[in-house]
């Protein structure tokens, strides 16, 4: 069963180590036969595995490990002691010698360090970097590297687009744990040290995972452990109602007492378990206002329980009214986290860490950054990313979202003065804090080649190395991938590179304009439905009418969300000639008429970009094409199939956006194009 999966050329994903180039062979060939592995135990077999794999599939030898150092030419080596916390994952790659005979250390103050130097040096040979006097010294910039994944129980995958879960079928372990220990490697590969494998929306059969079904997380945190990462369990925090108790008042002795022995039976059988993620009182999940208490109370309930096994307590900002009425116009979404999170900094106990989605609504194709960060002050904080598709055509598009990541991490939230960005905060480096770091929701399953669509594993990929380091360029990146997935060809590297750097901006194109985001259908977000939450409860209206379309968020006449911000974003956004034109509807309400500056009126602007948008995937198509007989051909076909389902997308959304608005404003394109009336 495991191994079919494996003869499938996109299940290895960026660790495919095919035979390097001939002008590589000829520097590298016969270097690195001997290799010394010294200290370290719990990851030194993750460590000589991949050696012995990645250098064998890349130089077309076999290995040997040796005692002693003087013997070998690799040598990956554990040294002192780490002179700070996070110190033990840098590592320190240096290559000595001259072309023909070079010599390469690798060496860490801790064995994750070493491993992530391994598969460093992996990388650095493939890339062709490594040469004589070649020196990296690399680290992590944020300390917490997460995965969330949204599996349930059942085997389901709330918005997983790429099969069933990995980890659990019918209430049970998959059979196949041979296929999570090489996930634990993939994502070594790219530094995560954490995963939370369980949905945030607990179902009554998750509340059992901290109970009667504590085997499983173990078993799973056994295989994580031998690749450095960390495991982390959602909870219900309704628990101890759930187990019996009457009620899961956080105030309560009772439940304090609890979730205290709950958490010394849980650390009993799992010491190294990272700790809880909770969604509260977001979308009918129970939380601390149910017994009107705060979300500070709430969690630091949870933290006190898991402090004296050094477990912390990941609790969601995604809290908002998903009741509200469509007529009423003064509750604003967008304000939502900010409103409940940002009086209570400050109050949360130094094992609690606030995740906070990267944009106040929902991740959307466009959205601003949420004012939270740079509002909270006092408070650990991680930022939350979506890299399964949900949004943003649920990796049966290709919408790379790099690119977006980056604005994300470069926004800068003037919090201690100007450079005060998303990626220093997500650093620890703006405030102080315990903990910091990034989350990412995953985009895998169990399809054979792990992301549904083959391109959309880019995505994870980039999800780790920004959460490693938030200062690599989207280009940098990229590169770095497709090399490691389809080689050296220059044509495929450059084509597949710039297919992937321009697809966010042609999905955004085809899909909703200018940051109004939800014109997507209801339920399952997949496909146009202009008003499909126009009349809903969700909070997520644009309020299209026949002269204008966009909420006014300002503080002057709309909702007062432009007002979160500090001062310099405040009002940049606050006003219609400073807003940054890619957000105008987020933050204004505009006549179809109003003249952007490209010197276009809104509606000509909105026809445009959808026109534009559907010729791009065209273009994505026939530059596509031209790799035939330059990937492997069962990518080749798959990721053809998905373009040309992505090109039928694309002209759906087209027409429907572009008829919704002809037939609201009765302006015509003024290139004639065809619109359907
Ligand atoms: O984006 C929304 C999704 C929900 C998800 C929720 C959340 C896990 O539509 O499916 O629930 O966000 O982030 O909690």
């Amino acid at each position: 069963m495991a191994t079919n999966y494996r003869n499938l050329r996109d299940y290895g994903c960026w660790l495919q180590y095919d035979l390097l180039p001939p002008e590589l062979l000829a520097r590298y060939g016969q270097q690195f036969e001997a290799i010394a592995v010294k200290g370290g135990k719990t990851l030194t077999e993750a460590i000589t595995e991949e050696l012995r794999l990645g250098l064998a599939g890349l130089l077309g030898t076999s290995v040997s490990f040796v005692e002693a150092e003087e013997e070998a030419s690799l040598v990956v080596r554990l040294e002192g002691e780490p002179a700070e916390p996070g110190a033990e994952e840098a590592f320190r790659l240096q290559v000595q010698g001259d072309e023909g005979s070079l010599r390469a250390l690798v060496s860490s103050t801790g064995e994750r360090g070493l491993l992530y130097g391994t598969f460093a040096f992996l990388r650095a040979l493939q890339l062709g970097e490594i040469s004589p006097g070649f020196k990296l010294e690399d680290g992590p910039s944020t300390p917490l590297r997460l995965i969330n994944h949204w599996d349930n129980l059942d085997g389901s995958v709330e918005r997983g687009y790429a099969g069933k879960s990995i980890f659990f079928r019918e209430n049970r372990l998959v059979e196949d744990l041979e296929r999570v220990r090489d996930y634990a490697r993939l994502l070594a590969s790219i530094g995560i040290n954490g995963v939370a494998v369980n949905n945030v929306n607990v179902h009554q059969e998750e509340t059992q995972l901290i109970a009667s079904k504590l085997a499983m997380v173990k078993t799973l945190s056994s295989i994580f452990r031998g690749y450095g990462i960390r495991l982390f369990l959602s909870i219900n925090f309704a628990s101890p109602w759930e187990f019996g108790l009457d009620t899961a008042d956080p105030l309560e002795p009772q439940v304090q007492q609890w979730w205290k022995e709950r958490v010394a039976a849980i650390y009993s059988q799992i010491p190294d378990l990272g700790g809880f993620l909770v969604k509260a009182d977001s979308e009918h999940r129970p939380g601390p206002f149910t017994y009107g208490r705060t979300h500070a109370e709430g969690a630091n309930m949870l933290g006190e329980a898991l402090k004296p096994y050094g477990g912390v307590v990941i609790w969601r900002c995604f809290v908002y009214n998903c009741q509200q009425d469509w007529r009423d116009t003064q509750t604003d979404r967008a304000r939502a986290a900010y409103d409940h999170f940002q009086p209570l900094d400050g109050q949360f106990m130094d094992n609690v860490i606030l995740q906070i989605k990267n944009g106040p609504m929902d991740f959307q194709v466009r959205e601003p950054v949420s004012p939270l960060f740079g509002g909270l002050e006092r408070t650990n904080q991680i930022l939350e990313l979506q890299i399964t598709q949900e949004y943003t055509g649920q990796q049966r598009h290709l919408c790379y979202l790099v690119p977006m990541w980056k604005e994300v991490l470069d926004f800068d939230t003037y919090a201690r003065g100007e450079g005060s960005t998303v990626a220093r905060i997500a650093a620890g480096a703006v405030f102080p804090m315990a903990f910091s770091g990034i989350a990412g929701v995953s985009n895998v399953g169990s399809d054979p080649n792990w992301t549904g669509h083959t391109l959309a594993q880019a995505n994870l990929y980039g999800y780790g190395r920004l959460a490693w380091n938030p200062g690599l360029s989207a280009e940098r990146i990229t590169r770095e991938w497709a090399v490691l997935t389809f080689g050296h060809d220059p044509e495929v590297v450059q084509t597949v590179s710039s297919l992937l750097l321009g697809s966010w901006e042609a999905f955004e194109n085809y899909t909703v304009p200018l940051g109004i985001g939800w014109m997507c259908n209801p339920g399952h977000h997949y496909g146009p439905s202009p008003e499909g939450y126009e009349f809903s409860r969700w909070g997520t209206y644009h309020r299209a009418d026949r002269t204008a379309i966009g909420v006014d968020r300002t503080v002057q006449g709309g909702t007062g969300f432009a007002g979160q911000y500090r001062a310099e974003n405040a009002r940049l956004y606050e006003s219609l000639e400073s807003c940054p034109e890619e957000l105008l509807l987020f933050f204004h309400r505009i006549p179809y008429t109003h003249v952007l500056r490209s010197g276009k009126t809104l509606i000509q602007h909105i026809y445009d970009t959808h026109f534009r948008g559907v010729e791009q995937v065209e273009e994505m198509i026939s530059r596509w094409e031209q790799l035939a007989g330059k990937v492997h051909p069962e990518t080749f076909s798959h990721v053809r199939e998905r373009l040309e389902i992505q090109l039928v997308d694309a002209k759906e959304w087209r027409d429907v956006i572009n008829t919704y608005f002809y037939r609201l404003t009765h302006i015509p394109d003024a290139r004639g194009r065809k619109i359907y009336t």
